[in-house]
């Protein structure tokens, strides 16, 4: 893979799509441990105001932090991810989190939103998406984005899962890699064929704060994890 070319694309859309990043068989095992993990909790309990508020509905687990299977260290092994890391972030880069995130059949999904606020455009956090199945129509969540939307733009308010103008469909398949700007407009599709898995190895430039996906700008609001709170009505 050409790399310079590749990260061209990233910054001029705000994301890129590599298929056959992993191999089928890393993409197993971890399927085969995010099966185990979500077998043994109830992911249906989703009452929350954030929940009915965002209209976003995802079980998160965030394996390297709290002691899962080694087998997940591998993707931070894999040279193709490093590298395009490095390029578009630039070599010292901070390795946030890895978070598997679960929705049952049924579940709404996740409206358009941007991962932190778009305002400064030094400050925002790259999404390294993984996925371990298929994601087809007839399960549903399929990823939506709006090319360009980067740039220093704020999420029109407005209904948080109403179509937006330029939008686009992304079913990345087994072993694809999604790179996502934080700032890029994006939402999930609901759920209506079975559950749907995605696994996301979180990273952002090194003068970029740990926590700075603290506040996620939603169509109808911003949202501060850290506090539970809405910090402001859209
Ligand atoms: O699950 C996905 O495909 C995207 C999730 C998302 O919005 C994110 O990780 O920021
Ligand atoms: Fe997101």
């Amino acid at each position: 893979m050409n790399i310079e070319a590749a990260t061209e694309e990233f910054w001029k859309n705000g994301y890129l799509v590599i298929e056959n990043a992993f191999s089928t068989d890393l993409m197993d095992r971890l399927h085969g441990h995010i099966m185990d993990h979500f077998s043994q909790s109830d992911p249906s309990i989703l009452t929350d105001e954030f929940t009915q508020v965002s209209k976003c509905e995802i079980v998160p687990w965030f394996p390297q932090r709290d002691g899962g299977p080694a087998d997940f260290d591998e993707i931070d092994q894999v040279p193709l991810l490093s590298a395009l890391t490095d390029a578009i972030l630039g070599r010292n880069w901070n390795n946030l989190y890895s978070m598997v995130m679960f929705s049952a059949k049924g579940t709404k999904g996740q409206a358009w939103h941007q991962d932190c606020p778009p305002e400064d455009n030094s400050r925002f956090n790259l999404n390294r998406l993984i996925y371990t199945r298929d994601i087809v129509p007839e399960i549903g969540g399929q990823v939506m984005v709006v090319p360009g939307t980067h740039r220093n733009t704020v999420l029109p308010a407005g209904n948080p899962d109403d179509d937006l103008e330029g939008q686009i469909e992304l079913r990345p398949k087994k072993g694809t890699l999604v790179l996502l700007h934080g700032h890029t407009w994006h939402r999930v599709l609901p759920v209506t064929g079975g559950h749907r898995v995605s696994t996301n190895y979180r990273a952002g430039p090194a003068e970029v704060e740990a926590d700075v996906t603290d506040i996620c700008v939603y169509r109808n609001m911003r949202y501060q994890f850290s506090t539970q709170s809405i910090i402001e009505q859209r």
